[in-house]
C-alpha cells in the first residue's frame, strides 16, 4: 500500500495511474517500465515511428496525443484512448483541427504534442510547421473535435509547453526559440497571455550548462507539476558527441509566482539514453519526456518518453524523492 506523500501536489488523485514498484536493486531516482516500449512503431498500419507524446487523464481511464510519423515520413499528430495508460487504441488517421482561419490551419507538419486539462479544455500544444517550426495552439472538450487557435509566436520555435493554471492571472507556456534545423542552441523562456492568442511578457528561465549532458540545449518535457516546494518542470537536455546528439531527462524546481525563476537544478542526468531501445532506432540515443501522469494523493509519477525517435517508452518516479533528490544534487 502506497503512502501519502508529505510533498502537497495540486492536482487531482489518480488512483488508476499506470504504476510498478521500483525494483529492489534500481539505485536511480527514476526507473523504466518492464513493459518497455510500451508502444511499438508499428501500432497502427501508417506509422514508421510513434514517439514523443501526451498521455493524461480521461473521464476514468486515458488520453493521448501522439506523434506518429509516416511511413513517408511526414510527421502527423494522432488521437488515442486507453483504458490502463499502457495499451493504446491510436487512430491510423490524423487529428483535424477546425480553424477559422485557412492560412493557419494548412497543415504542413505537427510534433511533439503536450497536452493539459485547463478550466473546461484540453489544450493541446504541438510544434507546428508555418514557415519552419513554430508552437501551435489547439483544444478539444472530449477528444472529438479539436479547434486550433492561432501560432503561439513566430517561427522558429520549439518545446511549447503551457502550464496547469493562470499565473498571475494570464495563461502561462514554457518555450525553446530555436532555428529552421537541428537547432545547437537552446534556452528555456517563460511566457505569459491573456487570451491564449497574444502573448508576451517573455521572461528567460534556464540556458545550458557547458561541459555536461545538457550543453547544446534545454527543452521543457511534461506540464509543470505544482507542489508545495514549487513547480517541479521535467525537461530534456542535449549534449553534442562526435556521434551527435544525445537527449537526456533532468528536472528543475520553479519558483512558483515566478517560474522564471530556477530554486533548484540537477546536476546529473535523471535519465540518459541506456537500454536498447533508447539507443537503437531513426535517432539513436534519444530520451524525450512530454508528458507525466501524476497521482496527488500517493506522489507516484508516470513519465511517458519518446525513445531514439521511434518507440514510446514509460518510467516512474515518487515525487518526494524526485524532489529530494532534485534538492539534493542542484547547482
Ligand atoms: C528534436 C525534435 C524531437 C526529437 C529530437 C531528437 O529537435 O525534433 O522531435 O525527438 O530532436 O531527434
Amino acid at each position: 500500500m502506497e503512502t501519502n506523500s508529505k510533498i502537497k501536489i495540486v492536482g487531482d488523485p489518480l488512483p488508476n495511474i499506470p504504476w510498478e514498484d521500483c525494483p529492489k536493486n534500481c539505485k536511480d531516482v527514476i526507473w523504466r517500465s518492464d513493459k518497455n516500449p510500451i508502444i511499438p512503431r508499428d501500432l497502427i498500419p501508417s506509422s514508421n515511428s510513434i514517439f514523443n507524446s501526451a498521455i493524461v487523464p480521461y473521464k476514468g481511464t486515458f488520453a493521448g496525443v501522439f506523434r506518429a510519423d509516416t511511413k513517408s515520413r511526414k510527421m502527423q499528430i494522432h488521437r488515442g484512448f486507453s483504458e490502463d495508460g499502457i495499451s493504446w487504441n491510436i487512430d491510423n488517421e490524423p487529428i483535424t483541427f477546425i480553424c477559422e482561419d485557412e492560412e493557419i490551419n494548412n497543415f504542413i507538419y505537427g510534433y511533439d504534442p503536450r497536452v493539459v486539462k485547463l478550466d473546461d479544455k484540453y489544450y493541446i500544444t504541438w510544434c507546428n510547421g508555418y514557415h519552419g517550426p513554430t508552437i501551435g495552439v489547439g483544444y478539444t472538450y472530449d477528444f472529438e473535435t479539436f479547434y486550433q487557435l492561432e501560432n503561439a509566436f513566430l517561427p522558429f520555435n520549439r518545446n511549447g509547453v503551457l502550464f496547469p493554471c493562470k499565473i498571475n492571472n494570464k495563461y502561462a507556456m514554457l518555450s525553446r526559440p530555436s532555428d529552421n534545423g537541428h537547432t545547437p542552441f537552446g534556452d528555456i523562456f517563460y511566457s505569459a497571455s491573456p487570451d491564449m492568442v497574444h502573448w508576451g511578457y517573455h521572461r528567460h528561465v534556464m540556458t545550458t550548462l557547458p561541459f555536461t549532458w545538457q550543453s547544446t540545449k534545454v527543452g521543457a518535457g511534461p506540464i509543470p507539476i505544482e507542489t508545495d516546494e514549487g513547480w517541479l518542470m521535467i525537461y530534456h537536455g542535449v549534449l553534442t558527441s562526435c556521434n551527435g546528439y544525445t537527449y537526456s531527462m533532468g528536472a528543475a524546481i520553479l519558483d512558483l509566482e515566478k517560474p522564471w525563476k530556477i530554486l533548484y537544478r540537477t546536476e546529473p542526468y535523471l535519465m540518459s539514453p541506456q537500454t536498447l531501445y533508447e539507443c537503437v532506432g531513426d535517432t539513436p540515443n534519444v530520451v524525450f519526456p512530454c508528458s507525466a501522469l501524476v497521482d496527488s494523493d500517493t506522489g507516484r509519477i508516470a513519465i511517458y518518453y519518446g525513445a531514439a525517435d521511434t518507440v514510446t517508452a514509460l518510467a516512474y518516479a515518487k515525487v518526494e524523492d524526485l524532489i529530494d533528490f532534485i534538492k539534493k544534487n542542484s547547482l
